[in-house]
């Protein structure tokens, strides 16, 4: 049985975001607006099968996947760039591999508690971010 995601998550930290910003080439004043940004993660999730939605009063962005399984994701509101992904386990971490022009580009997604980390990847920079679940209604 692997780990429930389900829910709904408001950022509580965002460690070096603007470095990992900076990696992806994000404009000055896209990163400044950015900066400012809180967060939330709604995950639906039925087994393998996972629906991401990253919400915030700027922009959104939306990402379906099925473990295993390779796609092609566009980021697009994001930096706008095309990648071959696959998100795999690792124990009951949620891994995501993004190949395309940057390198050592990915994620990863678990979860301690009421927490919900995540570790964003690009060339040699890390973001780090920490979710609380909203509690269901
Ligand atoms: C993601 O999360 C990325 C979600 O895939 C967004 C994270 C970083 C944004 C990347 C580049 C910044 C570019 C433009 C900034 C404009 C708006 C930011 C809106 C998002 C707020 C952070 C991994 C996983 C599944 O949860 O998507």
């Amino acid at each position: 049985m692997s780990t429930d995601f389900n829910g709904t998550w408001n950022i509580i930290s965002n460690d070096n975001f603007e470095s990992y910003m900076q990696a992806l080439d994000i404009d000055f004043a896209t990163r400044k607006v950015a900066n400012l940004l809180s967060p939330q993660k709604i995950i639906e999730q039925k087994g393998d099968s996972f629906i991401i939605k990253t919400i915030s009063t700027f922009r959104n962005y939306e990402v379906q996947f099925t473990v295993g399984e390779e796609f092609e994701e566009n980021t697009k509101g994001l930096d706008n760039r095309k990648c071959q992904s696959l998100v795999t386990w690792d124990n009951n971490k949620l891994v995501c591999v993004q190949k395309g022009e940057k390198k050592d580009r990915g994620w990863t997604h678990w979860i301690e508690g009421d927490k919900l980390y995540l570790e964003l990847n690009c060339e040699n920079q890390v973001c780090k971010q920490v979710y609380k679940k909203v509690p269901p209604a």
